[in-house]
């Protein structure tokens, strides 16, 4: 139909995964946590509740530059956005009056950088998509390494609320990208559905389970063997370990990096699909120089070679 086919021509994407996990940039009292993604810093390292409260207090976001992202993801040939509003920590990275644990509401920074990036994102003629958590370890999910536990009914209000206001606020959005959970199927639809009648345009993908979704998503950095029918998404990492900001990174050979991703994008692109490329920015939120490299170098060598 008219919704996915729009989508499908998005083609190239950048991801964005930004918390309170990326201030702490996969380090907890002074160590380097090892186990696990950088942006489920707060399970892996078990931080009490309290503690990771501090650090959101302290967030200051002073290098968030939303300007400088767009034309950045201009540069390297993206057509859409997609932001962690939140992830499992339950830290909604947006003004929301469902509770306190918000960036407005209880950081430093005190501003809403989903706003400011959707406006920018239209400024620049790019499409811009969320990335919402049903895992929520703030509101009753347990530190659950599988993440696959159902959504407890007290969870619901909630995240309806905030997906109502996800869905209101924020001008036109291209795509949701529901992560983890096992939803009910009527919890499923009632999500979805939350997002169907506030933004008929917005693509929605199938980790929402349940058949509910409008495009599949892949596993990570996967390249189908065989050009795909259908509607996806490859969600793809520049390091495979992390997808959150994680500080002790060693820096990888950039030219090696550059050539691995654009055979991602062009196999993924050839195949049918969707590629959704991922940039974990810092704390104060600037983003890593290697990856502005490698963005970069993909833009380069797509205008090098242009129509691959
Ligand atoms: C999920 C999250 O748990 C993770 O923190 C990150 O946000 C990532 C983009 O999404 O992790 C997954 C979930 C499913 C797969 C891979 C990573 N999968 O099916 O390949």
């Amino acid at each position: 139909d008219a919704k996915t086919a729009a989508w499908q021509r998005l083609q190239f994407g950048l991801f964005i995964h930004w918390g309170i996990y990326s201030e702490l940039g996969g380090v907890w009292q002074g160590k380097p946590v090892t186990k696990g993604y950088s942006e489920q810093i707060r399970m892996w390292a078990n931080i009490p509740e309290a503690d990771y409260r501090t650090v959101a207090n302290g967030l200051r976001a002073d290098r968030f530059d939303p300007a400088a992202i767009c034309a950045l993801a201009k540069q390297a040939g993206m057509r859409y956005v997609v932001i962690t509003s939140k992830h499992h920590d339950g830290f909604a990275m947006f003004g929301t009056a469902t509770t306190d644990y918000d960036i407005v509401d209880a950081t430093a920074y005190g501003k809403d950088p989903v706003k400011l990036l959707a406006d920018e994102c239209r400024r620049q003629g790019l499409g811009f998509g969320v990335y919402f958590s049903l895992v929520d370890w703030h509101q009753g999910h347990a530190f659950d390494g599988d993440n696959n536990n159902p959504v407890p009914a007290s969870m619901e209000p909630v995240i309806e609320g905030q997906l109502r206001e996800l869905m209101s606020g924020y001008g036109e959005i291209s795509e949701v990208w529901f992560d983890m959970s096992s939803p009910t199927r009527a919890q499923s639809e009632k999500f979805a559905g939350i997002v169907r009648r506030l933004q008929p345009k917005a693509a929605v993908n199938s980790r929402i389970w349940n058949n509910t979704g409008d495009f599949r998503t892949l596993g990570d950095n996967e390249i189908p063997a065989v050009a795909l029918d259908g509607t996806w998404q490859t969600p793809a990492s520049i390091y495979h370990e992390t997808w959150g900001y994680r500080s002790w990174q060693k820096r990888e050979d950039l030219p090696g990096k550059i050539r691995d991703l654009v055979v991602g994008l062009a196999g993924v692109r050839a195949r049918g699909g969707n590629y959704l490329l991922n940039i974990g920015p810092r704390g104060d939120g600037s983003v890593v120089e290697f990856e502005t490299d490698v963005l970069r170098g993909i833009g380069d060598w797509q205008r090098r070679h242009p129509g691959a």
